[in-house]
């Protein structure tokens, strides 16, 4: 079915599938409601803030001027869009003070939502300021309506912070926000946002707003080619008072008979509300071309065991015990510390004596991809970087090398931002790309990449900081060549999409469930933490896949030294499992347990889906993680971050389970009683973690559980076949080397059948059960 185009004297109307949008004409206002018009949001202006300047975390000086009425009106109805086919209004729309908007709105037929690009032309014949573009301006008034099921005071906003390690939580309406502190704004928030406070919420390149479990808003940019854009909430108890989508531009004129482009909006619906951060990164993972790789990766990073103090031994050594336990990883990544000082990434530390080319040779004869750490945007005032290169470093309005941050783990602390405008800074970068993975590395952990897209007074102003972040990482890239896996870290996430394979999406983890002196510190829930770490991997799990692998942060196994409990740990494995992106283990291997060697093998290699997830809950973030599979079944994670037991019941219909399920308990290594509909499951003690496997109970053989892997039979299981009354054959294959038990259910047994296996690679294995009921070691080695 196509899209109905309806033009009528005062509006035109689209008719979707899923939804309907509206453009009145005169003044312009845009409609988007579902098709029954009971859901949605009608009435929002265009507008624009000009003769004035973007100001670091503040309002930005200037004037609002808002597009009026429509003088011309253009309707396509079918064309192609970069979301894929649609059919287009444009209209082009009068503003007054010798300025006019062009709008373009696509809407394609099965689209929950639609697409909206602005465009500001300077009619008049002076220059003028351009501080910032509002694709999409709504406060509440005659004709301006928002309807939402559920009740207004459970509404909630999703508040996406700037940059991988910020947090983001989904806001009650009046609540209080807590934005970084002044002196680490720089690091958490975005250099253009407004300062979130009680009744004006912010979010960074995208939002939702609705009820839990309930259809809800999710609107979001899809472009992030020249301006960094965010969501701004004006809201108090149970009322919303204005909704904002805007692009702050860095400060621009406009000459006359010029134009500017406003990034692209995505406006949609979601049912339910806790799809609308993927629905928008669906989006923009496809019109940025999201280079997501097919398969995710796992490895072993030096960072969280070694620090800065990490020696070339170290790394030799964990190489040689991967190799040992016949762990299937993929890369082993050296972290900060071989560099003798920030920027000078190829002048190696004492512990590096041989340099990193024989190190790199030695982890890719081991069968790994060898990871390196830069922080390509960062240069220590003493190196010789900064050194020899001052004009390299970004200034502030003074002409004063700008402060990025002050960090505590590196000599004298504080660190420059460098420029990527100058073509010296981009001829270097993409050198640094070059000179790495000609020492053999090709899979490189940027980091602090926040300091490339800060405000200040760049060598060429007119490219504004998103715009000088992108080229800085094009240029790395280039010279990194192709085939190489670039993975963001304190990245600015819009600003970062179509340029990373892989993107750290909260904030580090450590060997400790909270940190409240570093939080309180800064402010924010970014100090180094198991739960800071998992509150976003929850919060941001829905752009996995969509625009990047997402990075859950490293996997701290260690008994000691550590202040996590057995049950903090499991809880951290089992996240980062069911998170399905990168399985990176930071530990000394050699210190590691039997056991939690095991709990190593059973998360690799990355379960590789995207996990749905639930409603936020206590605290702004949800704790359910659910990833479900072709076959019907699924894997269930559900959290307690609270400090109380937590009463846990699971709605297995609301998994899509209608019939008797068949529930495999994965840390106790054992079935539970067969359930349907609601399943009762005790209480969740503070901190713990309960992972079920549920399956359909078809009657089928099926592998009902296994201890090889957290996925418990979804990943590792080829086939099973029944050969005749008491035979089966089971086909496994899982990466590396294996040893565990396998939970079946045959036909013709009442009981389950529970087999020992240990294969490396592959097993492929006849059960004769022949009135046994539990058959002894089975294995081919
Ligand atoms: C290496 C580390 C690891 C880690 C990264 C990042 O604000 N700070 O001072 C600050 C210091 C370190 C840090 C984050 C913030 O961690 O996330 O995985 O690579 O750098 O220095």
């Amino acid at each position: 079915m196509a899209v109905t185009v309806k033009r009528e004297e005062s509006s035109v109307s689209l008719f979707g599938e899923r939804v309907r949008a509206r453009l009145e004409l005169a003044p312009l206002r845009l409609s988007l409601s579902d098709p029954s018009g009971e859901v949605g949001i009608w009435g929002a202006r265009v507008a624009a803030l000009v003769d004035g300047k973007p100001r670091p975390n503040a309002e930005p000086s200037g004037t609002r001027v808002v597009a009026s009425l429509v003088r011309d009106l253009a309707c396509e109805d079918d064309v192609e869009t970069p979301l894929g086919r649609a059919a287009r209004v444009r209209a082009r729309v009068a503003v007054g003070d010798g300025l006019e908007m062009g709008v373009a709105l696509e809407l394609g037929s099965d689209w929950p939502g639609v697409s909206l690009a602005v465009e500001l032309h300077n009619t008049g014949d002076r220059t003028r300021d351009v501080a910032a573009l509002e694709p999409f301006l709504w406060e509440p008034g005659a004709g301006a309506r928002l309807a939402l099921p559920g009740d207004a005071r459970a509404l909630r906003f999703l508040a996406l912070g700037h940059q991988s390690w910020s947090p983001a939580r989904w806001l009650r309406l009046g609540e209080k926000p807590r934005p970084p502190r002044r002196m680490l704004r720089r690091v958490y928030a975005s250099p253009f946002a407004p300062r979130p406070r009680r009744g004006r919420f912010v979010s960074e390149s995208a939002s939702a707003l609705g009820q839990p479990e309930r259809t809800g808003l999710s609107l979001g940019f899809t472009s992030h080619s020249r301006f960094l854009s965010w969501i701004e909430l004006a809201n108090e108890p149970g009322r919303v008072h204005g909704l904002t989508a805007r692009c702050a531009t860095d400060g621009e004129s406009l000459a006359p008979g010029a134009a500017l482009a406003s990034e692209r909006l995505w406006l949609g619906l979601s049912a339910p509300l806790e799809q609308a951060l993927g629905q928008w990164a669906e989006r923009a993972g496809r019109e940025m071309s999201a280079p997501v790789p097919a398969r995710a990766l796992s490895g072993w990073c030096s960072w969280y065991r070694f620090g800065t103090g990490v020696r070339a031994e170290d790394v030799s050594r964990n190489v040689r015990a991967l190799r040992t336990l016949g762990a299937p990883v993929d890369v082993v990544q050296i972290d900060d510390g071989f560099q003798s000082a920030i920027g000078d990434w190829l002048a190696p530390a004492p512990g590096f004596p041989e340099g990193l080319a024989p190190l790199a040779r030695e982890i890719r004869a081991a069968g790994f991809r060898a990871g390196l750490w830069l922080a390509p945007f960062l240069a220590a005032p003493r190196s010789r970087l900064a050194q020899v290169h001052p004009e390299f470093l970004l200034r502030d309005a003074r002409g004063k090398p700008l402060t990025a941050l002050w960090n505590p783990d590196w000599p004298g602390a504080r660190c420059f931002a460098l420029d990527a405008t100058h073509p010296g800074v981009e001829a270097w970068l993409e050198s640094l790309g070059r000179e790495v993975r000609a020492l053999g590395f090709d899979y490189l952990k940027l980091d602090f990449l926040f300091a490339g897209a800060l405000a200040g007074a760049r060598h060429d102003p007119r490219v504004p900081a998103l715009a000088a972040y992108r080229r800085g990482i094009a240029a790395l890239r280039r010279g990194a060549g192709p085939g190489v896996f670039l993975l963001g870290c304190g990245a600015p996430l819009g600003a970062s999409i179509g340029l990373f394979e892989g993107m750290r999406i909260g904030p580090d983890v450590a060997a400790r469930w909270t940190n409240p002196i570093f939080d309180r510190l800064v402010g924010v829930e970014a100090g180094a933490s198991a739960r800071n770490a998992l509150a976003n991997v929850f919060a941001r799990a829905p752009l996995h896949q969509r625009l990047w692998l997402n990075d859950p942060d490293c996997v701290l196994l260690r008994e000691a030294p550590s202040k996590l409990s057995d049950t903090e740990v499991r809880t951290l494995a089992a996240a980062v499992a069911l998170a399905g992106g990168l399985v990176v283990v930071s530990d000394e291997l050699a210190e590691l347990s039997p056991e939690r060697r095991a709990w190593l093998m059973r998360m690799l290699p990355s379960l590789g889906h995207a996990p749905a997830v639930g409603p936020a809950r206590g605290g702004g973030v949800p704790d359910e993680l659910v990833t479900r599979f072709d076959d019907g079944s699924a894997l269930w994670l559900r959290v307690n971050f609270g400090e109380r037991p937590e009463r846990l019941d699971l709605d297995l219909r609301a998994l899509g389970l209608r019939g008797a399920t068949r529930v495999w308990d994965v840390f106790a290594e054992r079935e539970l009683e067969r359930a349907s509909g609601e399943l009762s499951l005790g209480n969740l003690a503070p901190h713990a973690a309960r992972l079920l496997r549920l399956i359909p109970d078809d009657g089928a053989a099926r592998v009902i559980g296994s201890t090889l892997h957290f996925a418990s039979g979804a990943l590792e299981v080829e086939s099973l076949a029944l050969e005749g009354p008491g035979a089966a054959r089971l086909k496994l294959r899982l990466p590396g080397a294996r040893s565990g038990e396998v939970a079946l259910a045959l036909p013709s047994v009442a009981r389950l059948v529970r087999v020992h296996v240990a294969f490396d690679e592959a097993l492929d294995v006849r059960i004769q059960l022949g009135g046994v009921v539990n058959p002894s070691e089975i294995s081919d080695r």
